[in-house]
């Protein structure tokens, strides 16, 4: 037996052979040429060969044992950086840590070498990461299929506080978790026509085009399991064209290479505008067929009987996306397999389920019959049949998926799935009663609930380690796992000195962030002030806009009474605007000139503080969460599908400002109303309002503050160059306001005074603060994937590897 230090030294020793091993003889450099990226890459590589074991052990497993196996089909997987995320479930830091700094190198300065695979535009996207790392920490068998986006999301610069896209060349460099697996290369088609020889469909596409596979291991919590994101890249059938080269046509040799690889190229911006462009349609069925060819290659490998399918894979939907899921299982089944179609029909139904993520009708997919005829014809078909069958099956006449000359994704996804559910209670409600209502009637089983969750592990133990100690050593550390003890921590809240530390935590990482927008932005604020943060994509209903009025509405109001004795504020807004959404645009550029306004306000500055990061993505997400004392969850009621931002807010001890909308309304229910800063119209009241013609003018006329705040944006004091420059948002504003921006104002205004209040007493204020980390422990992804397993999925985790006998 070697001393726990001695083994701790064996430990880093050890890991610092295993990075100078790579850096050598996997980056091919000497220690005296190693730049930043190399060492970064020797040490992904080092910490990835201690993962590859567990990895293999837990397929073999899920072999030997013949479990069923979770497909989560999805276009976005927002995963963010992954060295950190090893090192922490690998519970590795000691050793990598001891390591580099005997190699004299700077372990921070190595994770954030790590570009951000931003493989997905927001909540969608990292909820898919959120599920696989908690599939993984349950032992659950599962495999997430995506697409390996060349480019991810846009890259977002401000030039004169206006939004500048640029690409993000993640890719630029060697990426070090991935494994490409050439083997697994599946021929998709495209086009083309459909014949009938002896009464069975023929599909002969005009185009073909490869996907070929990388596979990234997603280990979870303790290193007891590990499951595969398995990415497709899209590859020319035939590569380079070299009779045409040698003819000297060179451009043209290499087109259907360009061309086919186009497919893979750029993650689409959930910018609804976007709809209805061809590649988005491509990419959708190439992800969705190659993954279903892998996934019925599998279980063939294992089982002869394809009834046996629904016992023994669960395909998971990601929002409409992959929803060309069932017709082309259906045609895998009945017309390449040979199966009767209403039986394959049942097969189809039986394995997929589909999870909505949004109401908000620009938003919900529709195909052209034309385009989709064209492009899928064979498809196109079959979602005739699968319509015909449907009306059989329920006695209606008004259910079709195919309407009106277009192909609806959300009603394709709703009568080719066993579940479909929403992702808050609130939102699953709506579901019934509005967009959903008539095939909730058909089938009043269909719909479930499965409230959203967030990883702890990413988002508590790893990016606010001092949150994080306080409370292991506090209740012991089995909260990473099973978060729901977090409420243990309730007795703590009435211990002064126990709060004084969590207060104490906050403001270190308040501290932290004040440093890094000093370095980064070249603003000071004070960390004693209200960091108060609305952080996600800008769209009119998440209404930073209200935001920035009530921002603009207090600044009046300090200088119209400089020397009172104001609670300093800093007003953090972090997001992306998508490229052709002109008003969200709009917003962003408004909100940059405030803050350019009040920043540099004598009178004020020392108050109030805007402060608007670019590029926000999930590693700015991992640092301005820890240090937020207020949430902001604004949007108007009805809209926001759940909000997953607003979870990890409440699990960092923030406090959250907000409407009853989405999972709000949950985290208010579990944290006590008096422990939430409540405000704004219901959804049902919002709903009504509507109707009432000028709501919006009268809202304004009822509140002075509100009114001076619209008229200072009109006269141009933050755009004095350009006086009109905002007129699109003044203008919609006052005389239409869909998202109800001006009537619940006047609410919002008294919340945030409630805030002012509240913040300065702050033995109360860190009790309200712990109680929502003790109380949102709910909130945990693993409790949510629970709930697919038991209610969707019917499935059961896997026996655990056992990391103590290895
Ligand atoms: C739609 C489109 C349509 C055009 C092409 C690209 C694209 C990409 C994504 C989307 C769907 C957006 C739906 C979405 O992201 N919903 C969010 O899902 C979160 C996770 O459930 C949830 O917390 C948010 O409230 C919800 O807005």
């Amino acid at each position: 037996m070697t001393s726990p230090r001695a083994s701790a030294g064996l430990h880093h020793a050890d890991m610092k052979d295993s990075i100078l091993h790579h850096l050598v003889y996997t980056q091919g450099k000497d220690v005296t040429t190693a730049h930043i990226y190399d060492w970064r890459m020797a040490v992904s590589y080092a910490v990835r060969d201690r993962i590859v074991d567990r990895w293999f052990e837990a397929t073999r497993r899920t072999y030997a044992e013949k479990r069923k196996r979770v497909y989560y089909l999805s276009l976005e997987f927002l995963i963010g950086r992954l060295l950190k995320d090893a090192v922490v479930n690998m519970r590795l830091e000691e050793d990598v840590e001891g390591a580099l700094q005997r190699l004299g190198l700077d372990w921070l300065e190595i994770i954030e070498d790590e570009p951000d695979a931003a493989l997905g535009n927001g909540g969608l996207g990292r909820l898919a990461a959120c599920f696989m790392e908690s599939q993984a920490t349950l032992g659950l068998p599962a495999m997430g299929y995506g697409i390996r986006y060349e480019n991810g999301l846009f890259r977002q610069r401000f030039e004169h506080g206006r939004q500048v896209e640029e690409p993000e060349d993640w890719l630029g460099q060697k990426h070090a978790w991935e494994f490409v697996r050439p083997e697994v290369s599946i021929d998709i088609g495209f086009g083309g026509h459909v014949q009938e020889i002896g009464g069975r469909a023929h599909w002969h596409p005009s185009d073909m085009l490869i996907a070929m596979a990388h596979d990234t291991p997603v280990i979870g919590w303790k290193g007891r399991w590990g499951n595969t994101l398995r990415l497709w890249e899209a590859r020319p059938m035939h590569g380079f064209d070299l009779a045409r080269f040698n003819r000297g046509d060179y451009v043209a040799a290499a087109e259907p290479e360009a061309q086919a690889r186009t497919l893979s190229r750029v993650l689409y911006p959930d910018d609804h505008t976007e709809q209805g462009k061809e590649l988005r349609l491509k990419q959708e069925f190439f992800h969705t067929a190659a993954s279903l060819r892998d996934i019925l290659r599998r279980f063939e490998s294992e089982y002869d009987d394809l009834k046996l399918l629904p016992k023994k894979a669960a395909i998971q939907i990601n929002d409409t996306h992959p929803a060309i899921a069932g017709p082309e299982l259906v045609r895998l089944l009945h017309d390449e397999r040979g199966m009767d179609f209403e039986e394959a029909v049942g097969i189809a139904r039986a394995t997929i389920s589909y999870t909505n993520h949004t109401l908000l009708p620009e938003a919900l997919e529709t195909w052209s019959e034309a385009r989709m005829g064209r492009l899928l014809p064979r498809h196109m078909q079959l979602i005739d049949r699968i319509d015909d069958l449907h009306r059989r099956e329920t006695g209606t006449g008004h259910l079709n998926a195919h309407q009106d000359g277009r192909v609806h994704m959300g009603t394709l996804g709703f009568i080719m799935a066993h579940k479909v559910n929403g992702v808050a209670a609130l939102h699953t409600e709506l579901m019934k009663s509005t967009v959903f209502k008539d095939l909730h009637e058909a089938h009043p089983d269909r719909i479930v609930n499965e409230t959203n969750g967030v990883t702890p592990r990413r988002w508590l133990l790893s990016c606010n380690p001092r949150l994080a100690g306080l409370i292991t050593e506090s209740i012991g550390e089995e909260w990473v796992d099973h978060a729901e003890q977090l409420k243990s921590l309730e007795p703590f809240v009435e211990d002064a000195g126990w709060l004084e530390k969590f207060a104490a935590a906050k403001r270190a990482n308040k501290v932290d962030l004040t440093r890094w927008i000093a370095e980064n932005m070249e603003i000071s604020v004070d960390p004693d002030s209200v960091f108060d943060i609305q952080v996600k994509r800008i769209h009119e209903y998440k209404r930073q806009h209200l935001n920035m009025l009530e921002t603009i509405a207090h600044w009046l109001e300090i200088r119209d009474n400089p020397n009172a004795d104001w609670l300093p504020r800093v007003k953090i807004f972090g997001g992306k605007a998508f490229p052709n959404y002109t008003y969200a645009k709009e917003m962003v550029r408004l909100c940059n000139d405030i803050a350019h306004v009040l920043n540099s306000d004598p009178l004020t500055s020392r108050y109030l503080k805007v402060v608007f990061p670019e590029n926000y993505n999930v590693s700015l997400a991992e640092r301005l969460i820890p240090a937020a004392d207020l949430s902001e969850q604004i949007s108007t009621a009805g809209k926001e599908a759940s909000g997953t931002g607003n979870m990890k807010f409440s699990l960092n001890g923030a406090l959250t400002i907000g409407t009853l909308d989405g999972a709000n309304v949950e985290i208010r229910d579990l944290v006590g109303a008096e422990n939430f800063f409540l405000f704004g119209m219901t959804a049902p009241e919002v709903m009504e309002r509507r109707h009432e013609p000028g709501h919006s003018a009268r809202a304004i006329a009822e509140d002075p503050r509100l009114a001076r705040a619209i008229d200072t944006i009109r006269q141009g004091r933050f755009s004095p160059d350009e006086p009109g420059r905002y007129h699109m948002i003044t203008e919609n504003l006052a005389h239409d306001d869909y998202f109800m921006v001006c009537s619940d104002f006047s609410d919002y205004w008294r919340a945030q005074r409630e805030v002012d209040a509240a913040y300065v007493q702050p033995a109360s204020w860190w009790r309200m603060a712990a109680l929502n980390t003790a109380r949102t422990g709910w909130f945990s992804s693993d409790r949510t994937i629970r709930g697919y397993m038991k209610d969707v999925w019917d499935t059961e985790a896997a026996s655990l590897v056992d990391v103590a006998a290895e």
